[in-house]
């Protein structure tokens, strides 16, 4: 049960009087599908902490302590609100604000939308359980993403492509679940933390997927849509971009033929008969295989803005994926670098798309490897729509195995620098639309749940899917902030557990890197299935991803005057800091040069001896994370210990087979002993 509640466990409060005081009367002024949903939640979190529900009415009476409405359902002035702070939040923020009804004490939540009321009663909620005061409130929220997304790979037969949590929760055996309970779960969970859009299907369409826009599957996909809209979530669904040769009678794709083009508008009028607030399209398309616009030499403006005309009577969206690269590239021609792949391809095309389009862009230029520099299309599109992509599934960062924590990672991404503008022009103010003032922005992440009891493999793991949710809500809250907060609600409030665990998150992606890739070289990973070491795994296949280590040194040489010339898709100064060798920070040195094993570090050790350090300490760092976690058997529950305990100890296992693997390879490679003369096999 804990497992299953993750973050939302509703703890048992010893406080009767704070129920007196504040929850036994509340009023529900505004009514809609989602203050139903919120009434519910309410009394499941009510009657778990205080034992007891709240009388809830639609009046406001004598005896109301804690008042729902939208802003426009009472009168603001009677409890001393001035309505024109609604004017300063987005339709889905909102107000808490203690007051007064009549003489009594009473908590207002009142949203912009009845959007806003939910996740403020979240907000009080995450109040009551932290132990927080709920005296002389006055909190005023307001999200700063538009889209705040979670994209699911979940397949029809129930895999999930790079799922490590078990198997769909949306679909079985080529149907749609009919466990629509693990569904509304999830739609609390996701909307605890302010996610409002989802796509239900994996972003690559097989054959049974591409039959989820067409009248067998939609009545079931209109029932998941029933579900989520409650929760303020709007579905998406992932299509092929073939798909009026598949599941039409047409023998074109081609976007600027004029039968496909009404082949998608009929579509997209069909799919809003059964879900009139569907979302839009997600397109996966001339990547990897997948079918796209340029078998008819069109480009992907061509490709994206057909749908975008089919959705535009309906209020729809495309979300168009930039993740488009050579995947058959020949090892041997190392003339092109697939770090470039997404700005060559899309930069030309700034200003050509619909306003209903928006690029996905990947934070990084390769694929979420555990350091990459940040996209150089964050900055270069002025005129376009984008979406900024993560990835909370743990691909290439330990599989929910080893322990990673992402937000530390996600915020040097949305910190990061662009220059595109001048000095400020961060990632965030690009994807919150303020830079560029794009009509719509947002990020979206893949998700990393499954039907595995507690969702997401490791437990910890849980914090990496509350920790996004929050962080795109507001991305100017600190890591620890966050992870502290999650803390608290899964594990309850005894400091020793939100100290030990803290650290153990907070530490965890520095460890990961250690034991695997440092120095941003990334990938050495098994090919495929992408877990464990394989430091040739990758270095001479078709997919771009090469290390380029030989006797003398290792890195990858994208400097404009030797190399790819990837390092000339920034503005200035990240153009020059990164091109030359002098500025260019440690952690991304291999990224951007290849360099020989004897080149010193700003830190001062050389590359091989800081390669040998760190996967020495790596493994020691995991020791630490098992030693810590050891210490709190008698705190937290046996299922949540021992299922964290197990996977530490299989990280530690995965930690050994890196460092050996690595060191010893790079000793054989380099024929440079450890200074420190530890055992390398
Ligand atoms: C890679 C995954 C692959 C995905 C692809 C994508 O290995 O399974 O299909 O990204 O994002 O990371 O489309």
């Amino acid at each position: 049960k804990e497992a299953y509640n993750c973050w939302l466990q509703y703890r048992k409060v010893d406080n009767d009087k704070l129920f007196q005081l504040y929850f036994k009367s509340v009023a529900a002024v505004s009514n809609s599908l989602i203050i139903q949903s919120v009434i519910q939640e309410l009394e499941l979190a009510f009657h778990s902490m205080y034992g007891k529900g709240p009388d809830i009415s639609q009046q406001i009476h004598e005896q109301t302590t804690l008042i729902l409405a939208t802003y426009q359902d009472i009168k603001l002035a009677d409890y001393g609100l001035n309505g024109d702070i609604f004017q300063e939040i987005n339709d889905e923020g909102y107000v808490i604000k203690s007051s007064k009804n009549g003489d009594k004490e009473a908590i207002l939540l009142i949203g912009k939308t009845d959007k806003g009321v939910l996740y403020a009663t979240h907000h009080l909620l995450r109040l009551i359980q932290t132990g927080e005061t709920l005296k002389e409130l006055n909190i005023l929220e307001s999200p700063r993403n538009k889209i705040r997304m979670i994209n699911q790979w979940d397949n029809m037969n129930g895999s999930i492509e790079r799922g490590y949590a078990g198997k769909s929760i949306f679909y079985e055996n080529n149907k749609i679940t009919s466990n629509m309970e693990r569904i509304k779960d999830y739609a609390r969970l996701l909307s605890s933390v302010g996610v409002n859009a989802i796509s239900i299907n994996n972003v690559n369409v097989w054959k049974v997927e591409t039959n989820l826009i067409t009248n067998v599957l939609l009545p079931d996909v209109a029932k998941i849509a029933d579900i989520l809209r409650a929760y303020g979530i709007k579905t998406f669904l992932s299509i092929n971009f073939a798909s009026p040769i598949e599941i039409g009678d047409l023998t074109t794709a081609d976007p600027l033929d004029n039968d496909v083009k009404q082949w998608w508008k009929q579509k997209v009028e069909e799919i809003y008969r059964y879900i009139p607030d569907f979302g839009g399209f997600v397109v996966k398309a001339d990547s990897e295989h997948r079918p796209g616009p340029f078998s008819y030499n069109r480009n992907h403006a061509d490709g994206a803005n057909l749908l975008g005309e089919a959705l535009q009577p309906f209020n729809g969206i495309v979300i168009w994926r930039c993740f488009v690269y050579n995947c058959m590239q020949d090892w041997r021609d190392r003339s092109t670098d697939r770090a470039r792949a997404a700005y060559d391809h899309f930069k030309p095309l700034d200003g050509h798309f619909l306003d209903n389009v928006i690029l996905q862009i990947k934070n990084g230029p390769m694929d979420f490897q555990v350091r990459e520099p940040v996209s150089p299309l964050f900055g270069a599109l002025e005129s376009t729509n984008q979406v900024l992509e993560f990835q909370i599934t743990q691909e290439y960062l330990g599989q929910q195995r080893d322990l990673c924590y992402l937000v530390p990672m996600w915020k040097e991404v949305l910190e990061f620098d662009t220059y595109s503008k001048g000095a400020g022009s961060t990632v965030k103010t690009i994807v919150d639309g303020s830079l560029f003032s794009s009509k719509i922005s947002g990020i979206a992440s893949v998700s990393n749940i499954g039907n595995d009891v507690n969702w997401t493999g490791h437990t910890l793991a849980q914090a990496n899917l509350f920790g996004y949710g929050r962080l795109i809500w507001n991305p100017d809250l600190a890591a620890e902030e966050i992870s502290r907060e999650w803390i608290q609600l899964t594990f309850g409030n005894d400091e020793t557990v939100i100290e030990q665990i803290n650290h153990m998150l907070l530490d965890s992606w520095g460890i990961y890197e250690n034991y695997t890739t440092p120095l941003g070289i990334g990938w050495m990973v098994n090919p495929n299935h992408h877990y464990g070491p394989n430091v040739d795994g990758y270095e001479y296949s078709r997919w771009g991803t090469y290390h380029f280590a030989d006797r003398d040194g290792i890195g990858v040489d994208r400097t404009m005057e030797t190399g790819t010339g990837y390092t000339g898709q920034y503005f200035s100064p990240n153009k020059e800091m990164f091109n030359s060798l002098d500025t260019c920070p440690d952690e991304l040195l291999l990224f951007f040069h290849h360099v020989p094993y004897t080149h010193t570090l700003k830190s001062g050790e050389t590359v091989i001896q800081h390669y040998y350090n760190s996967h020495f300490k790596g493994v020691e760092q995991v020791e630490e994370l098992i030693a810590r976690w050891i210490l709190l058997e008698d705190k937290i529950d046996s299922y949540r210990f021992h299922n964290v305990l197990e996977r530490l100890k299989m990280q530690l296992k995965n930690a050994k087979e890196w460092r050996d693997q690595v060191n010893t390879y790079f000793y054989r490679k380099s024929g440079i002993p450890d200074e420190k003369n530890r055992k390398i096999y």
